[in-house]
């Protein structure tokens, strides 16, 4: 069911005065979840570097010359052994990376799929990001196991040519389609940072509030720079950015899990205090994200204790979970 909110109505969420921006998607995240409750995701990337894709930002593009470490497919033994120690950490999501433009039908998603019944078999919630999906291949990891697929639009359709020349942003909007058909949940949000407009950020979140079901949960990524990027250069977006983004999510999409995602390093306590408070209820703990550093999780857990919040146990929606309502807005 479309939401009903129009980029009119996000525009006017979006630049309220910042206390009140703030006090609504605090009262909408307290009406709609527990609030005292945060989604810990840890990531691996299971394949890196050596991406035929040109995504701007991205350091495991091929064609820059970047410091990332390139390897293969990990052994599926690897996988278990990170998911086991990450779920001890206090992980109920394992994302698992690769960089791939899309999914092949060899012998490498085979492996992955073993992978999946593995951590599946750990009962954690399972979330893969591999680049584009038939439906074939969303239904072959949905018998796996997979819970979540990842696929983020990134930013407003305008704004992604300027980022991504190998492909479209319809054929995320594809692939997102098929992961919904094949009845797994869907995780897809953004990057801020990438030298795009308010403008364009609002449209990201228009985009994704109407999709045809919102997304379970969203991502707000901050850019990371990272050298030999073509957007190395790129000022770093400020907390002030990351929280109009993360309360203006909030209150378009009530129940969705918000995820303060890549940029926490950069950021105090007190910082990502206001982006609880704004209404994230998620984030990737590890002192990896995919190939950039991220907190330690002692570090996130003892943020954890100070504010009272604690990590969220795993498939709290059930493993067919309703699919997360759009607050409906009344025009
Ligand atoms: N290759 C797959 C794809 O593109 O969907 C999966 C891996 S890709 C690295 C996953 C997501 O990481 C991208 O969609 C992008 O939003 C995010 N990302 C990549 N590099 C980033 C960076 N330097 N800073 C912030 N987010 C980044
Ligand atoms: C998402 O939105 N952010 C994560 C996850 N989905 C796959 C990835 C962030 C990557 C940051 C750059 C890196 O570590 O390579
Ligand atoms: Fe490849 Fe994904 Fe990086 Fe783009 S974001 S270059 S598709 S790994």
């Amino acid at each position: 069911m479309k939401s009903g909110f129009t980029i009119e109505k996000i525009i006017e969420i979006y630049h309220r005065p910042l206390f009140d921006l703030m006090y609504e998607a605090a009262t909408v995240h307290r009406k709609n979840n527990d609030a005292h409750e945060v989604q810990v995701s840890s990531l691996i990337s299971i394949k890196t570097g050596g991406c035929p894709e040109d995504c701007a930002y991205c350091p495991q593009a091929a064609r820059y010359q970047t410091e990332v470490q390139v390897h293969g497919l990990m052994p599926v033994e690897t996988v278990e052994a990170q998911a086991r120690q990450a779920k001890e950490n206090g992980a109920s999501r394992l994302c698992m990376g690769a960089a791939w433009r899309e999914v092949r039908n060899n012998r490498d998603f085979d492996h992955v799929l073993e992978m999946v019944k593995a951590v599946n078999a750990l009962d954690m919630e399972v979330c893969c990001t591999l680049g584009m999906l038939t439906y074939e291949q969303a239904l072959k990891l949905k018998e796996a196991g997979l819970y979540a697929y990842n696929h983020n639009i990134d930013t407003s359709e305008e704004h992604y040519k300027n980022i991504i020349s190998t492909r479209a942003y319809s054929d995320r909007l594809n692939t997102l389609d098929n992961v919904r058909k094949a009845k797994i949940t869907v995780c897809s949000g953004g990057i801020i940072g990438l030298g795009e407009t308010e403008e364009d950020r609002i449209k990201m979140l228009h985009n994704l509030v109407n999709l045809p079901q919102p997304p379970e949960s969203v991502p707000i990524n901050a850019l990371v720079p990272v050298k030999g990027t073509p957007l190395e250069n790129q000022p770093r977006v400020s907390v002030w950015e990351m929280v109009r983004m993360i309360a203006t999510a909030r209150i378009i999409m009530p129940k969705t899990v918000v995820r303060l995602s890549a940029g926490r390093l950069e950021m105090s306590t007190a910082e990502q205090a206001l982006c609880f408070l704004a209404g994230a209820n998620s984030i990737f703990a590890g002192d990896k994200l995919l190939t950039t550093p991220n907190p330690a999780f002692s570090d996130d857990m003892e943020m954890f204790k100070l504010f009272g919040l604690k990590p969220r146990e795993a498939f709290k929606e059930g493993r067919e979970p309703e699919i997360a309502e759009a607050a409906v807005f009344e025009n």
